[in-house]
């Protein structure tokens, strides 16, 4: 697949590890200097910036955490003076303050260079319709594909979020090639475009690249085939830039995290490094918001092999939900993307589901309510039981815990037009 820029895309391991300590002492350095908190942090721990003399001196350096960025709302880990802001992202937490993402012009040029390589490697071309359907208030995602898209040329459409029949038909009319948003939006607009009477071939799209909340591999399968497209998966978060971290090759085994830019390592919940556990990353040209060792919540592990495509930016697995997504049900760890591996696979389910938790009498108890196809919910009371009981024993088989399934009509399920909520506990705190 092609190369925006071949030579930093291919950079010799040596060359990108001396780049990438060469920024991590620039970065420990202007934190310490210019960002109270971190300097607080540094003499706690009694180090200095030069005591960064290797990657693996990483260690050494203080994590940063989300709580880190509330306390210090709007502006306290900025380390350029408030002039030097061009733009602000910012990121709804469920109560109180959002955090607060400060770009420099600098910030917003790395971040379009990133979306352009991004996008052109998965075969975005100055010929194609980009539609991007993200909300562009404060959100990150429609932005930074928008950058992206227009550093190579293509024609952007920033349709927003929601409206879906409209979305369906400016692809139509606009021939729209490429689109992005989030993957349960996708799913969702798949099933609204059979409602319409229109079908994959009857649009001209090509690619789809998702991301913004886990997804699985049963799902993409689904996208590609309602649209005929590619999909890809890509991840980011606010607090790096925004989209732009990282993306699945053609491989589609494990997604390119830009070591130029971050500098990742993978953690358990006490901070020593795992094979598989959090993702936690450092910033390496960030001059806003540069974070040291920021612990994203995010779970996966490296994909130790070299990859075929060529790119020497070691890659991560597919993001397995979030360290806080975790639901302990009867003292057993379970996440919801495992609901999701095990049931979108099986004949006869549909495409949304949602986990309820509840506790009775100091009980807790597990639902999983999913919809099912058509074919179904119009077929035998036989059939619908027979699934009922066969998806219940899979879920116990592959979560190590009983759960309740209650199959319910399709479309039943409240869509959303972003991130997705899957997981409903009403238990007391
Ligand atoms: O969601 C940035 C983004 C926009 C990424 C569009 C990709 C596409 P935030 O709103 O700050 O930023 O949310 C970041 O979303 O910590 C993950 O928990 C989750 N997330 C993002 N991408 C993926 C993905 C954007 N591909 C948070 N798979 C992150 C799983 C994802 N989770």
């Amino acid at each position: 697949m092609p190369f925006w820029d071949k030579k930093t895309e291919t950079l010799h391991h040596e060359k990108l590890e001396a780049l990438q300590l060469k920024r991590l002492r620039k970065t420990a350095k202007i934190c310490y200097s210019r960002v109270p908190f971190y300097r607080r942090r540094f003499d706690d721990l009694g180090i200095k910036p030069d005591d960064i003399k290797s990657l693996e001196d990483i260690s050494k350096l203080p994590f940063t955490t989300r709580q880190d960025l509330l306390d210090n709302y709007p502006f306290g880990l900025a380390a350029v003076p408030l002039e030097e802001i061009v733009r602000i992202h910012a990121s709804s937490g469920t109560t109180g303050k959002p955090k607060i993402f400060p770009y420099t012009r600098n910030d917003l040029d790395n971040w379009s260079e990133l979306m352009a390589r991004e996008l052109y490697m998965v075969g975005v071309t100055k010929q194609d319709v980009v539609q991007l359907i993200y909300n562009f208030a404060f959100f990150t995602g429609g932005f930074g594909f928008q950058q992206g898209a227009e550093r190579i040329g293509s024609m952007v459409i920033p349709a927003g979020a929601g409206n879906t029949k409209r979305q369906l038909t400016t692809m139509l009319d606009l021939k729209t090639t490429v689109f992005s948003s989030t993957p349960s939006y996708a799913l969702h607009m798949a099933e609204v475009m059979e409602e319409m009477g229109l079908r994959g071939d009857d649009l001209s799209l090509r690619i789809g690249v998702f991301g913004a909340e886990p997804w699985s591999e049963s799902m993409r399968k689904k996208i590609e085939f309602g649209f005929g497209i590619d999909a890809f998966d890509n991840y980011g978060l606010s607090e790096m830039c925004g989209p732009g971290v990282c993306i699945e090759c053609e491989e589609k085994s494990g997604m390119h995290l830009w070591r130029d830019h971050f500098l990742p390592e993978v953690v358990d919940s006490e901070g020593n490094a795992v094979e598989k556990g959090e993702l936690v990353l450092s910033t390496l040209t960030r001059e806003g918001l540069p974070l040291l060792r920021y612990r994203t919540g995010d779970l996966t592990a490296f994909v130790d092999e070299e990859c075929s495509c060529g790119r020497t930016h070691g890659r991560i697995s597919r993001i397995r939900g979030r360290t806080d997504d975790m639901l302990i049900i009867r003292g057993v760890n379970v996440f919801p993307s495992q609901f999701e591996d095990i049931a979108l696979g099986f004949p006869g389910i549909g495409d949304s589901y949602q986990i309820i938790v509840d506790r009775k009498a100091s009980m807790d108890s597990l639902n999983f309510r999913v919809e099912v196809t058509e074919e179904i919910f119009r077929g035998s009371e036989v059939a619908l039981r027979d699934l009922k009981n066969r998806l219940e024993r899979e879920l116990r088989e592959g979560l190590c815990v009983s759960a309740v399934v209650e199959l319910v009509e399709p479309k039943s399920i409240q869509r959303s037009e972003g991130k997705a909520k899957r997981v409903v506990d009403l238990r007391e705190v």
